[in-house]
């Protein structure tokens, strides 16, 4: 392979390139280069060194069912299009019952990661929790559940007039293994009072994915990019992640497994009602990929969120940086009621001749990137 800084156009980003070579930490304002150079090959060539370090030619994916439980939702997020307030004829909550109806259905067979995340509905308290994971572990043992944002934990354990230690402590009883990590949308204080109103502000997110890490479970973490923030912003949530993993790493947990860039998606919601705000490009997706994989040292993955940016992107974004394609997902909503044109799932099929096409060697992994021999039989 050629010496990296011949990959690299742009002379200001060789001194970045000689950090990436050596494993040095990259800085805020080389957070800011990296998203300032139109010398966007030169950023994936550097976050493609990174990812093979990590990961060779390793490309993961799981096979996942999306869920929602309830998309009422008390919060007033300006970019979400999913959300419904009671009495909409469109609000809805499942039971447990409907949720295990909708798991037994052909298409969900062998699924092993159920992700489930909606809206912060005040009916829904501890024991409704409880109830339905304790019902899905019984039904189908060998599911994951991966289940509630860092602010779906934080409000959900406030309606239940709990502690979110003691909230966790009773949904890990019940079977709770991990959490997704959105929610976390963009962590500048000024931009979230526009784009989230009435949601928690970021230290809430960040002291509870520091809490579930204590307490030894995984979580994901995310950015909602390509709306009204800048540069400095998408560095400074970055780094807050990064530091935030420092201090779970440090004290021995293993913290947050991957993080997933999410474009935004701009159709029927206020935020883009308000602004004059485009789809997100290829070239924008692919140098939120390689940044992150640049800035992020400490977290070992880095998704290519398909459903947001096309699985033809995804494939690409696996040489800047990206190492996982989440999932099979069968039935997204949160992006789609949002404008995502693309599929609501994709088959195990599909996704391993993505990975192969794009050069690279699939691998199905469990929620915590353990991976099967056999391919699973859906
Ligand atoms: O929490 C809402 C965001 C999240 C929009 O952890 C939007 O493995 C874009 O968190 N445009 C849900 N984003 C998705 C999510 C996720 C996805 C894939 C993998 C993982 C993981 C997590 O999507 C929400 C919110 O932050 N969101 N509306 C929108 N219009």
């Amino acid at each position: 392979m050629l010496p990296l800084a011949s990959r690299i156009r742009d002379p200001r980003l060789l001194p970045i390139a000689d950090k990436v070579l050596r494993g040095e930490r990259l800085t805020f304002e080389d957070g800011l280069l990296l998203y300032e150079t139109s010398d966007l090959t030169g950023v994936g060539a550097m976050a493609n060194q990174v990812r093979t370090r990590l990961n060779g030619r390793r490309a993961y994916y799981v096979l996942s069912r999306r869920l929602s439980y309830t998309n009422v939702c008390y919060t007033h997020c300006q970019f979400c299009a999913f959300q419904a307030k009671p009495g909409d004829p469109k609000a809805y909550a499942l039971s447990a019952e409907e949720i295990i109806r909708e798991l037994e259905k052909p298409e969900t067979a062998g699924v092993r990661e159920l992700h489930m995340t909606s809206g912060h509905n005040p009916k829904l308290k501890v024991d409704y929790f409880e109830d339905l994971f304790r019902k899905i572990k019984a039904r189908f043992p060998a599911i994951h559940l991966k289940v509630f944002t860092m602010m779906e934990l934080d409000y959900y354990a406030r309606v239940s007039g709990l502690s979110t230690e003691a909230f966790l402590d009773r949904c890990m009883a019940a079977g709770l293994e991990s959490c997704p990590g959105g929610g976390a949308e963009i962590f500048d204080e000024t931009l979230r009072e526009q784009i989230c109103i009435g949601k928690k502000d970021a230290q809430v997110w960040l002291d509870t994915a520091a809490l579930c890490h204590r307490k030894g479970l995984p979580t994901n973490c995310t950015m909602l990019y390509g709306h009204i923030e800048e540069a400095r912003h998408r560095v400074d949530h970055l780094l807050r992640l990064r530091d935030l993993q420092d201090r779970s790493q440090a004290a021995g947990y293993e913290g947050f497994l991957a993080f997933v860039p999410l474009a935004y998606q701009n159709e029927d919601n206020e935020l883009s009602a308000a602004h004059t705000i485009h789809e997100t490009t290829g070239t924008q997706d692919l140098r939120e990929i390689a940044v992150a994989r640049l800035l992020l040292d400490n977290i070992p993955h880095i998704k290519a969120y398909w459903v947001m940016i096309s699985p033809g992107l995804a494939q690409i974004a696996l040489s800047y940086g990206a190492d996982d394609v989440d999932g099979t997902i069968i039935a997204e909503e949160i992006a789609h009621t949002a404008g995502a044109k693309t599929p609501q799932g994709l088959s195990q099929g599909d996704l391993e001749r993505l990975i192969r096409e794009a050069g690279y060697e699939p691998l199905e992994r469990d929620n915590l990137y353990h991976t099967f021999e056999e391919p699973a039989t859906a």
